[in-house]
């Protein structure tokens, strides 16, 4: 159970076996298939001799890629699938987001799935969330939550996070982007600016490091700074970062919350993203009407 007194104090909160693993294989599948469909372009392009149908999960995408890059952003779309969404809306992942976010929930249809390859040095710059998704989304700190889950063991030397506890509190730094446009990708002089600015910032912080199990799931608030770290094993670091929010009038929220929602909501319709109930009065959404919002849905305006 959350002690949402001490994630209101740090910002975080990290809660051990909240997933049976088991739970995770049906999705964990969706990328072992997607894996073997890609398997023979890989070996042709990085000219392997066969594509090591034998390795785990947890190394076969290293072994195919044969220390090419990869760009995460691509794996992206499949987290659109029915098992994803029986994933995300279990109720022992839902119910213990309750104590921070109420019974009504609903995920904002963005998350990231990152395959960080071995010797993945570039790991994401420290920034805030809420910095990419637009000044005024700060004033969602206690309406929305980010989570990130972990679907291999992680630790200090294959890519856990980092974050430095208590940085909520520090308010957005700037870099966010301004005015209304928090659709359009960032450009790269934002991303560095927001990338400069945290780091700055955060140089002589304590930090904390935050090994993780399969099954483990964060919590952090869109203000925590937070980092990757570099994955010097020879496996693959694969995670989902997602976020979910109170659902949008399920409970009171002040002026500045109901801006937050409205900025923070222009970039999800913007991008395209599609949103799903994963707990309520009336249960969590189900697939097919998900499937079907989506078709509804004209194509995004913006990728990432
Ligand atoms: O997974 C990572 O290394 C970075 C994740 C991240 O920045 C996020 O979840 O916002």
């Amino acid at each position: 159970m959350i002690d949402v007194e001490a994630f209101r104090r740090d910002g975080y909160a990290v809660l051990r076996q909240v997933i049976d693993p088991a739970h995770l294989r049906p999705f964990i599948s969706v990328l072992e298939r997607r894996v073997d469909t890609l398997a023979p372009g890989l070996a042709d392009r990085h000219g392997l001799a066969h594509t090591h149908p034998d390795e785990p999960f947890e190394r076969r995408l290293a072994r195919l890629h044969d220390g090419h890059p990869l760009d995460n952003r691509e794996w992206d779309p499949v987290l659109f699938c029915e098992q994803f969404r029986d994933l995300i809306v279990r109720p022992e992942l839902t119910g213990a987001l309750v104590p921070l976010l109420g019974e009504e929930i609903t995920y904002q249809g963005n998350a990231h799935l990152r395959p960080y390859l071995p010797r993945h040095l570039d790991s994401l710059p420290w920034h805030q969330d809420a910095q990419f998704y637009g000044a005024g989304t700060e004033h969602l700190l206690w309406q929305m939550v980010q989570v990130w889950l972990p679907l291999v063991d992680v630790d200090a030397d294959s890519g856990c996070l980092v974050l430095v506890p208590g940085s909520h509190r520090w308010g957005l730094l700037d870099g966010a982007v301004p005015g209304t446009d928090n659709v359009t990708r960032s450009s790269l002089n934002r991303q560095d600016a927001i990338y400069r600015r945290t780091a700055a910032r955060v140089a002589f912080e304590p930090m904390t490091m935050v090994p993780m199990r399969r099954g483990d799931m964060l919590v952090f608030t869109n203000l925590l700074a937070h980092t990757g770290t570099e994955n010097r094993r020879d496996l693959v670091r694969w995670s989902i970062d997602m976020r979910f929010e109170a659902t949008a009038g399920s409970r009171p929220a002040t002026d500045l919350e109901r801006h937050g929602y409205s900025v923070m909501h222009q970039r999800i319709h913007g991008r395209g993203y599609v949103p799903l109930r994963v707990r309520g009065a009336a249960g969590p959404q189900s697939w097919h009407s998900w499937r079907q919002a989506r078709a509804a849905t004209r194509p995004a305006a913006a990728t990432a």
